[in-house]
């Protein structure tokens, strides 16, 4: 089964002025979809062609660098997509709730995504898990996810931000905090929310 670039649900320049339409359509366009042609490479002809990507990235120890990249690439940004947004709404229902019980208020979730993207050192991501039925925060490095059944935290991701240099490098160059304080205002919560019910 190749895998395909997922189109987005909102324009390039829908999450204007937090994150620029020039930096989405490279993301998008070239990022995320050199992850998809890579992953379909070197899945080629092998066991692995067979498996949906939530099942290669359980069993990803089993395969090699090229397809543990661009797998983890290809999962990694098909949640991002997923979980931005223009509206920028609130958490509500069970999620607030959990939200409120682990991490004290909305913001202390935020301070803490904030605090692993901001000390993971280079590139990776920063992430909302359901781990045991409870909400964590964790980070990964490079493309690893915590679905991949070698990492350090291991959970299921409801919300994962992306820390590489290449997501706000062109409209925020080194400031990785203030990319980091921007994007809570292009929270798709009610897609969190979806992730965070059927994790459950
Ligand atoms: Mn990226």
């Amino acid at each position: 089964m190749a895998h395909t670039l997922p189109e987005l649900k909102y324009a390039f320049d829908a999450l204007e002025p937090h994150i620029d339409a020039k930096t989405m359509e490279i993301h998008h366009g070239k990022h995320h979809n050199a992850y998809v042609t890579k992953l379909n490479e070197a899945i080629a002809g092998t066991d692995a062609e067979n498996l949906s990507i939530e099942d290669l990235m359980a069993n990803i120890s089993k395969y090699g660098a090229g397809v543990r990249n661009n797998g983890g690439g290809h999962y990694n940004h098909t949640l991002f997509w997923e979980i931005l947004g223009p509206s920028g709404n609130e958490p509500s229902g069970k999620l607030n709730d959990a939200i409120n019980n682990t991490f004290g208020t909305l913001n202390g979730l935020k301070d803490k995504v904030n605090a692993a993207g901001a000390t993971r050192f280079g590139s990776g991501w920063a992430w909302l898990i359901v781990k045991d039925g409870n909400l964590e925060v964790c980070s990964t490095p490079n493309q690893d996810n915590p679905l991949m059944d070698d990492a350090e935290v291991k959970g299921t991701p409801i919300l994962g931000i992306d820390v590489w240099e290449h997501a706000y490098y062109l409209h925020y160059q080194n400031r990785r905090p203030d990319y980091l304080g921007a994007i809570w205002n292009v929270i798709n919560w009610d897609a969190v929310a979806a992730r965070y019910e059927a994790a459950l």
